[in-house]
């Protein structure tokens, strides 16, 4: 096995919860390719630490559970301390493969500007179907809001340039804040890259909550639109609206206003559109080229309209489903639907 050249400036970053029986074998995998690997573990309450320190890692620990983003921003300050100008971050219940990181480097230095994510779509197959499903319609809001296409957008397995990490504030916690890093950078212009690999799923456990979760990214998603939408509405030729510390990041950094400002937003979703519509329709005669992220898409306006507000309806279409097989008829009603309204727009 050969040391991936990556030169001595890339690292391993592994956020690790009640992970005791994969981590070991994961560190020790990625160290026949990269030598130094970093993992955090907060509130593992099984031999998560133990087992990373046995395989080589060197292991940030603290005893309360912060969640999977607080880690990872842990692990990115940590990179970036010790000089390190490049981070793969992988997850540490096997379901990324070491053997994958060669594949990634290689594309790290094909475009060495840009975050590169593991992608599993290709795999519906092997995904949980509502997970698969969830992962589909993410993708359709996130590409958006970054500006390109990005292939899976809920995959950990990813090379960061440090620097653009560096250029943002991350506000959003647990699962939210992967979301967020490719909002953020794409909607700075960092190009987003994809590198597919297997999707093992299987007997692994998993901390993700659908509701809990799903509900926080989408969320989160929608109060973003809200601030770009309105630049981009007001400002000419502006695809790229995230500043950091700007508004979004202000309203974020007190938690209860930002839980606050979510819930407006989602709720206030339908008059919102209209202010939209407004300054897609009026706004444009005097601002030039308004909405430059959305003018680029074929019927995008329309296309972002119907997907937003057709949200409520996948829930029920899902409770159709669950109550149908409660009676013994199986119904595949939402894959379609999800199909059809949140297609790949680029
Ligand atoms: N340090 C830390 N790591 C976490 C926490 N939650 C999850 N992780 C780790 O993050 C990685 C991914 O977590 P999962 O719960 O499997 O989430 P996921 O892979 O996005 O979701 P699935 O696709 O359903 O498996 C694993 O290595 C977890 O151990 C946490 O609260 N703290
Ligand atoms: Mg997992």
């Amino acid at each position: 096995m050969q040391p991936i050249e990556m030169n001595n400036s890339t690292c391993v970053i592994i956020p690790a919860y009640n992970v005791a029986d994969s981590i070991g074998g994961v560190v020790s995998g990625v160290r026949r390719y990269i030598p130094v690997v970093f993992v955090a573990d907060d509130g593992s309450v099984d031999d998560t630490a133990m087992q990373a320190r046995a395989a080589g890692a060197v292991v940030l620990r603290w005893r309360r559970n912060r969640g999977k983003g607080y880690a990872l921003k842990a692990l990115f300050a940590c990179a970036a301390g010790k000089g390190f100008r490049t981070a793969i971050s992988m997850d540490g219940d096997g379901q990324h493969d070491y053997r994958d990181l060669p594949r990634f480097a290689a594309a790290h230095r094909r475009h060495p500007e840009a975050i590169i994510v593991g992608s599993r779509m290709h795999a519906k197959g092997n995904i949980p179907r509502a997970r698969y499903n969830s992962m589909h319609v993410a993708r359709f809001f996130i590409s958006l809001a970054a500006n390109q296409f990005v292939e899976d957008t809920q995959c950990g397995f990813r090379v960061y340039p440090l620097k653009r990490i560096e250029g943002m504030c991350l506000t959003q916690p647990g699962y939210v804040t992967e979301s967020e890093m490719l909002i953020k950078a794409g909607d700075m212009g960092c190009p987003i890259r994809f590198v597919r690999i297997g999707a093992i799923y299987g007997r692994i456990k998993s901390h993700f909550k659908p509701i809990r979760d799903v509900t926080a990214i989408t969320a989160y998603i929608i109060s973003y639109f809200v601030v770009k939408y309105t630049v981009e509405g007001i400002c000419p030729r502006r695809p790229n609206t995230y500043k950091p510390g700007g508004i979004r990041d202000k309203i974020a950094a007190n938690r209860m206003g930002d839980v606050m400002f979510e819930m407006l937003t989602v709720l206030g979703i339908i008059p919102l559109t209209g202010v939209f519509l407004l300054l897609f329709g009026l706004f444009s005669k005097t601002t030039a080229e308004n909405y430059a992220s959305v003018r680029r898409l074929d019927q995008g306006f329309y296309k972002i309209t119907l997907a937003t507000h057709l949200l409520p309806l996948i829930l029920v279409i899902i409770s159709v489903e669950k109550l149908a097989g409660c009676m013994g008829v199986r119904m595949r009603l939402v894959d379609g639907f999800i199909q059809k309204y949140y297609p790949h727009l680029w």
